[in-house]
């Protein structure tokens, strides 16, 4: 079998820090993408895989959940770097085997970084380790099976936990939902509770869809385009060519941001000759530093302005007919948001009344305004609250189901929205689970299962004996590392059906089993009926198949949907009710399925096979029409509301460097943040820098403090920064053990990633103990 020597592990004293980029993309770019698909593929696999990524016929992309054209010609390359960095992730030639677990015992794993543990290679065998063993070692599909059968039937469903990545397809989701449910469980804690669940909470109740209400096609119509919390150069590059085409035919584009991230400056379209060239298209026309935290206050204020400019000139401002027709709640609004107190909203923002009024006087011109947000938004406390915020303001101007206006919540994970579409929610309706029910002749529990939040807390108090992960890192994507990773220890077995190694392999339950798993580019052709393809939804609501073509690194990995399967004719047994089997043999018998269990999917096998897919039912986009419990679209009222740090703190924020995908790293180069070969940084104000006493690349350890506890991560160098005054940012995960558990978003228990108070000392050479309550 192949196998190449491991990579170096990052030596944080190699850092190199230079100049930011005011640009992302170019040559430069495709340069990158097609270097690292040599490096880990090899030329053959690399071409055959990019010639067919967001191709009709061809798989979705793994990298992010960004449309591609229904209706347009695809690029012939339609891809990012970063898309090509995942997928060269994904088809590499390297591989990770029996041998290499042998020579690998955890005590080494336990020592290394995420970065050295992903770059090994695809997981060619089943592995299984046991309680007292110091190494994993391989084990047969069958036994492992059974090893999960005998630990779920020796425990209640309430103690069994099935965690699902945003990269899962829709059948495997589909079969993984209905596996935790005919076991008797909601326990569906997914990274979209990590990720977007603010987004959701605050537009079901609002709008009546927890989805956004835009099309790629509405981006040529915008005038005006807001970017919020979002750094798509790097997490959403496709998105660029939409932007920058927008603003060619003289839309504007807002962008909102602590830093002046390059994506949101400008653009080399790698697809053009003039982007090839160097020549780079500005993409905003206006930059609102923000303060982290601050766009509560800077989206009343928004409020506020527009309702006064309607005064000032009835009838040009607001659209009062779609206000009175379809919407309530708007007289509340109106009287909360006729006052408004400017110091505390400079203060709160960190800018000037008159920036804000600039802005304002752009909303109150635009007919059709669009509203992208991501993570910068959706990972503080008054999260829900201040997306809510922005549905407020779309409802003011009317701006849903009409060309060039909607919310555009941009999702994370490839396929995190379909998972949710598919009923991986701990949180189901009883309309999903009576038709679950009705279809499969099962009980599905009623209760409430737990967040990614609430596993965590069942994982301190030795609630989970049964930990599954569809795909994910899970000890690495959440809060507070090191009592999470006590946690996971202590559970009696967990299960991660993975592709390549990560640290939840490592900090392993009493017995854990990792079983390898196909990838989106892997061929699916071990079936009675031949090749399977699978399908995904992207961030509009297009449903459309995914199909990998490469021979996979092993024979002996299983395909998701047949791994569950076969999971649960293991526990269930063979007379349970779900023909497990033949969904397993021919994916079309599941998607029978969902066409009877789900909403929007009614003749799914014919549809799916269409040219472009299809595209599920959107109320507000498609008949301007609320399902919210008044049937229409609901404005909220909101407290005034924002982060302050306690005296000698700053605000810290963390995020993706452009060599990442989540807990996994591709590299070591942030290169548009003129970062590179280190990771543990913390970019910081230069004024900030100078109060704090400390000089650029000084060595600290960090302290963050919530409710009267602290938490410690160390050997961190500050790296001054053109970031807004009084926040600072850091790489997640490294900065996750700072984060408190308690630290959430309200009503999402959202982790307040973007939303930490901390502090430096001097770095101890011997790390200090992690202070806790
Ligand atoms: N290459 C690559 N692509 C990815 C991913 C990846 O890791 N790598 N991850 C995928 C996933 S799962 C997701 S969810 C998305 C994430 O996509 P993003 O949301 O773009 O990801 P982050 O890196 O968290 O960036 C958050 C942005 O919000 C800004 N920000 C932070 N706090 C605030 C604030 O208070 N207000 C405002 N206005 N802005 C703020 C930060 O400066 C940063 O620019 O990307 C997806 N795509
Ligand atoms: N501090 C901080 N923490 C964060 C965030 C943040 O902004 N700041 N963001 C949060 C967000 S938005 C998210 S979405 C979560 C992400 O949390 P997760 O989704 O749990 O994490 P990933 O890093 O995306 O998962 C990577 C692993 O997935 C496995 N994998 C890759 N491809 C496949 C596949 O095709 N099949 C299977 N079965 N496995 C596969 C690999 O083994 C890899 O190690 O993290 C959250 N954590
Ligand atoms: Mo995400």
């Amino acid at each position: 079998m192949h196998r190449k020597a491991p990579i170096e592990d990052i030596n944080e004293d190699d850092l190199k820090v230079s100049k930011p980029k005011s640009s992302a993309a170019g040559l430069e770019a495709v340069m990158v993408s097609l270097q690292r698909g040599f490096a880990q593929a090899g030329p053959s696999r690399t071409v055959r895989s990019m010639l067919r990524v967001n191709q009709r016929g061809g798989f979705d992309c793994p990298g992010c959940a960004w449309p591609e054209s229904i209706t347009g010609k695809r690029k012939p390359a339609e891809f990012c770097e970063n898309g090509a960095k995942a997928i060269a992730e994904e088809s590499t030639a390297r591989t990770v085997t029996p041998e290499w677990f042998e020579e690998h015992p955890i005590s080494v794993l336990e020592q290394r970084t995420e970065y050295w543990l992903g770059s090994q290679g695809r997981i060619t065998h089943p592995m299984i380790i046991r309680a007292g063993e110091t190494h994993y070692t391989p084990i047969s599909w069958g036994d492992a099976f059974a090893t999960i059968a005998e630990h779920v039937n020796a425990t209640t469903p309430d103690r069994c936990v099935f965690y699902t990545s945003g990269r899962t397809a829709n059948e495997t989701a589909f079969l993984y939902q209905l596996l935790a449910r005919s076991i008797g469980t909601n326990n569906l804690p997914d990274c979209s509770n990590m990720c977007h669940e603010s987004s959701g909470t605050a537009m079901n109740p609002t709008i009546g869809i927890g989805k956004g209400t835009v099309s790629l096609e509405d981006f040529d119509h915008a005038e005006l385009i807001f970017v919020v919390g979002q750094n798509p150069g790097t997490n959403h590059p496709r998105m660029l060519s939409a932007l920058s085409e927008a603003r060619e035919r003289g839309a504007r584009v807002v962008s909102i941001n602590p830093l002046p991230e390059a994506g949101l400056m400008g653009f080399k379209d790698p697809q053009r000759a003039s982007g090839m060239m160097g020549k780079s298209a500005p993409i905003s026309s206006d930059f609102l530093q923000i303060k982290v935290g601050g766009d509560l206050a800077l989206f009343q204020a928004f409020g506020h302005l527009l309702l006064q400019a309607e005064e000032q000139n009835p009838g040009t401002v607001i659209d009062q007919a779609f206000i009175d027709s379809a919407t309530e709640g708007f007289e509340a609004y109106r009287q909360a948001r006729s006052e408004i107190d400017w110091a505390a909203t400079e203060e709160a923002t960190g800018l000037s009344r008159e920036q804000i009024t600039e802005i304002a006087q752009l909303l109150a011109k635009s007919k059709a305004t669009i509203i992208c947000w991501a993570l910068g938004l959706t990972q503080q406390p008054h999260s829900v609250p201040t997306l809510k915020e922005i549905i407020n303001l779309l409802l003011l101007q009317g701006n849903f189901g009409k060309p060039g206006a909607g919310a555009c919540p941009v999702r994370g994970h490839s396929n995190v929205q379909g998972d949710r579409t598919m009923g991986i929610w701990e949180k189901p309706t009883e309309a999903l689970l009576a038709s679950m029910d009705a279809e499969f002749g099962i009980t599905s529990p009623r209760a409430h299962g737990y967040d990614s939040t609430e596993t965590l807390h069942a994982f301190e108090h030795d609630e989970v004996d049964v930990f599954v992960s569809m795909g994910g890192n899970f000890a690495l994507a959440n809060s507070d590392t090191e009592a999470l990773e006590a946690g996971m220890r202590r559970a009696k077995l967990t299960v991660h059906i993975s592709t390549k190694p990560n640290r939840s392999h490592v900090v392993h339950g009493q017995t854990s089993l990792i079983l390898p798993t196909l990838g989106r580019t892997d061929k699916d052709d071990k079936h009675p009926k031949g090749a399977q393809f699978l399908s995904v939804e992207d961030s509009m609501s297009v449903i459309h198949s995914t199909q990998g073509r490469l021979t996979p690194v092993s024979e002996h990995l299983l395909a998701e949907p047949v791994i569950v399967a076969r999971m649960a004719q293991a526990i269930l047994g063979d007379d349970h009710p779900v023909d497990w089997r033949s969904m397993a043999e021919d994916y079309d018998v599941i998607r029978d399925h969902i066409a009877r269990v789900l909403p929007g999917f009614e003749d799914f096998n014919r549809r799916v096979r269409q040219k472009n897919g299809f595209v599920l039912p959107n109320p507000p986009r498609d008949t301007r029409s609320f399902a919210t419990s008044s049937g229409r679209g609901q404005f909220t009222v909101s407290e005034f509301e924002s982060l302050s740090a306690p005296e000698g703190h700053l605000i810290l924020q963390t995020m993706r460097s452009h060599d990442q995908y989540n807990t996994t790293f591709y590299g070591l180069d942030d290169r548009y943040r003129g970062i590179k070969d280190g990771r543990r940084v913390i970019l910081i104000h230069p004024d900030d820098l100078a109060e704090t006493g400390f000089a650029d690349r000084d060595l600290v350890d960090v302290i963050s403090t919530f409710a009267g506890s602290e938490r410690r991560a160390n050997r961190f160098r500050l790296v001054s920064y053109p970031t807004a005054r009084g926040c600072v940012a850091a790489y997640y995960p490294e900065a996750n053990a700072l984060v408190h558990r308690d630290l959430v978003a309200r009503e999402s228990n959202t982790p307040g990633f973007k939303a930490m108070m901390v502090r430096f000392v001097p770095h101890e050479l011997q790390p200090g103990p992690t202070l806790d309550s």
